[in-house]
């Protein structure tokens, strides 16, 4: 956690952003722990495309994507072992924001983790693979910004843009928790810890 932290954004019903409330310094040790045990990896689409945005899970619970879809499993495809544990200060990190921003009690199962370097986008989703929609999702940005956007419950319309810096953790709760999202496409940058990378954390109560 980031002592200096104060300010707490509502971008739009249910939806916050806490500038700066995550410390990368104070993470990236744990992220690099995970990724040994889980390296990252471009999943399949049911089409047969790979996914520019690589990725890895930790917790009881990683989300998959493959031929036969999208869904939470328990275990590596790669490895056929559990996802490594969630680290302590990733759940502290987790739960803190969401209660910070509204939703006390935040128990996370899983946690998503993607890899963007420049030129790496995410199209418009929804993120409803999870049982539970009651419970959250806290997104974490680590290393270089990007513009994150958000629609609303259709996938048309005029989105809200969210732009989001190293430290910045976005909470998707309430009525926010089913609307369509994404992410830009990044541009060239340098981050001083991580390089030419954005790091995403994303928080859920998948099972
Ligand atoms: C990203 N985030 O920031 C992608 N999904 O790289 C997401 O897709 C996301 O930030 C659900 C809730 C919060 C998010
Ligand atoms: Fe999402």
């Amino acid at each position: 956690m980031n002592d200096l932290f104060s300010d707490s954004i509502d971008i739009c019903p249910g939806m916050v952003l806490l500038p700066g409330f995550a410390d990368s310094r104070h993470l990236a040790p744990d992220l690099d722990r995970v990724l040994a045990a889980a390296p990252l990896r471009r999943m399949q689409t049911m089409c047969g495309f790979s996914l520019s945005v690589q990725t890895s899970n930790c917790g009881l619970l990683g989300w998959v994507s493959d031929r036969r879809g999208y869904r939470y499993e328990s275990t590596d495809p790669h490895s056929g072992q559990p996802w490594p544990a969630m680290p302590e200060s990733f759940v502290t990190l987790a739960a803190t924001a969401a209660a910070r921003a509204g939703y006390p009690g935040f128990d996370p199962d899983a946690c998503l983790v993607n890899h963007y370097v420049p030129g790496t986008q995410m199209g418009a989703h929804q993120d409803r693979d999870e049982v539970d929609f009651n419970a959250p999702i806290v997104s974490v940005s680590l290393g270089i910004d990007a513009r994150f956007f958000v629609i609303g419950p259709e996938r048309r319309g005029t989105s809200i843009p969210v732009d989001l810096a190293d430290g910045d953790v976005l909470v998707f709760g309430g009525p926010s928790r089913k609307y369509y999202h994404g992410v830009r496409k990044l541009k060239q940058a340098v981050h001083p810890q991580f390089g030419a990378v954005r790091w995403n954390l994303t928080f859920r109560k998948a099972g």
